[in-house]
């Protein structure tokens, strides 16, 4: 038997966002974002279901946070719907939904989790995506204000704030392919979102240093190892071209003070919509990175896309792999090599793992979810975590996605990630197994192999 053990002082947590848990879309005077809007644009969804009410988080956090504690969750990242704070993006506060959070705030200090909030997990107010969202230059501030407005309100309680989720993903999704919220497809306004979501990220920063100075500040970035679908040379530049996409753009900025010159080179022909000082202020310093990751992607020179000149092989299935009900390839040994080109390529910042986990089949009794498959992959990352850590990563925690099953964005609720299942016909929450073993593993700071 092997044992993996873990550092004293590791955070062991479980991650969900506004949007996906917490439903009362409509109440206490919250805003309309662009996700309720994109939601309910019929095609958008697989299931044509919406937020509307999801795992009605938002009047049953108290039971939520019960089962963190049953789980001996030491921590609980949750995200902050921007609209239910500035319905209209900017200007009137509303207190309603200020408080919403403090109470939140308090109950998972009272049962002794520690919160961990994310200011922006994809719900832009709709009326900023009417003044071109987050393609305007006006974002970055209009962000950092909100950002002051939480930190004001929160840094008392709150010592953990991350800025934005996933800047690639948003952006990418949301204005180069149109998968996500505002599903635009605009290369030039992809360009500028970009910069402008890593530029509202800086601002951010300085906004909440200077308003929840006691917090340690940081930003989640999904990373994804972008493996050459053959070693050939045509092939292995398109992964480059990928990576440089969807990992460099992000991570260079942030952690090396510009973007990558491969990148600018390729996109020389737009105008870059950057300003003088603005790398500063992306690169502002941070306390520690939030890293998620799911899988690879494989890719491979494709002439067809113009410009790019690649394609990211979604079918693609490697030999005696297994894959996850999203068609995600199981591969640990990937979540190995983010972490570790984080440590050699980037400086070693302290990482925090806040997602990893898997929508995979499962059994449902009346008052059990056998998982055997969402467990298995839970163990063999953490493994490779664990090896990360030998190596010399800085990880200070790990927060698994999530806590409850939700609403998976363009996927609605067709797809589960939960470590505990919610029945959405009753809103019954029923601790799956892998969320008993993730019990025993916080608890025991470890397992057995
Ligand atoms: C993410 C997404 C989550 C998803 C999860 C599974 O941060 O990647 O924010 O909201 O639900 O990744 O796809």
């Amino acid at each position: 038997m092997t044992r993996i053990a873990f550092p004293t002082g590791f955070v062991w947590g479980a991650a969900s966002s506004a949007y996906q848990v917490e439903g009362a879309a409509a109440e206490d005077g919250r805003g309309e974002s662009i996700w309720d809007r994109f939601a309910r644009t019929s095609g958008k969804i697989v299931d044509g279901s919406t937020g509307d009410v999801a795992c009605d988080h938002y009047h049953r956090f108290a039971e939520d946070v019960a089962l963190m504690k049953e789980l001996g969750l030491g921590a609980y990242r949750f995200s902050i719907a921007w609209p239910r704070i500035l319905p209209e993006g900017k200007g009137p506060v509303n207190q309603r939904g200020l408080d919403f959070y403090s109470r939140l705030v308090d109950a998972l200090l009272a049962a002794g989790v520690a919160p961990w909030a994310t200011l922006y997990h994809w719900d832009l107010p709709a009326a900023l995506s009417d003044l071109g969202g987050w393609t305007n230059r006006d974002v970055a501030a209009w962000f950092a204000d909100y950002a002051a407005l939480v930190g004001r309100a929160l840094g008392d309680r709150v010592k953990h704030f991350m800025t934005l989720n996933e800047p690639q993903v948003f952006t990418i999704f949301g204005y180069l392919t149109g998968d996500h919220a505002p599903g635009l497809v605009d290369l030039p306004g992809y360009l500028r979102a970009s910069h402008h979501a890593n530029l509202a990220h800086g601002k951010a920063v300085q906004a909440l240093r200077a308003t929840a100075s006691r917090s340690q500040i940081g930003i989640v970035e999904q990373i994804f190892p972008i493996h050459p679908l053959s070693a050939n040379d045509a092939d292995r530049a398109a992964a480059g071209r990928v990576d440089g996409l969807f990992n460099r753009w992000f991570l260079d900025p942030l952690l090396k003070g510009g973007y990558p010159d491969d990148m600018l080179r390729l996109l020389s022909f737009l105008p870059l919509p950057a300003e003088p000082g603005d790398a500063e202020i992306i690169a502002e310093p941070i306390d520690f990175i939030g890293v998620n990751h799911y899988t690879r992607q494989f890719a491979r020179h494709d002439a067809e896309l113009p410009l790019f000149e690649f394609q990211v092989d979604l079918a693609h299935r490697e030999p005696g792999s297994d894959y996850t009900q999203m068609g995600w390839e199981v591969h640990a040994p990937s979540f190995g090599e983010v972490l570790a080109r984080l440590r050699d390529d980037y400086g070693n910042p302290l990482v925090y793992v806040t997602e990893n986990g898997a929508a995979t089949l499962e059994t449902v009794e009346p008052n059990a979810v056998h998982d055997p498959a969402r467990r298995a992959y839970l163990e063999s990352y953490l493994v490779e975590l664990h090896a990360a850590l030998a190596e010399g990563s800085r990880v200070g925690g790990y927060f698994v996605w999530s806590l409850t099953d939700n609403f998976e964005w363009a996927f609605g609720y067709t797809k589960h990630f939960g470590v505990i299942r919610v029945d959405y016909e009753t809103q019954r929450r029923i601790v799956k197994d892998s969320g008993r073993w993730y019990a025993s593993v916080t608890r025991e700071n470890g397992f057995s192999l």
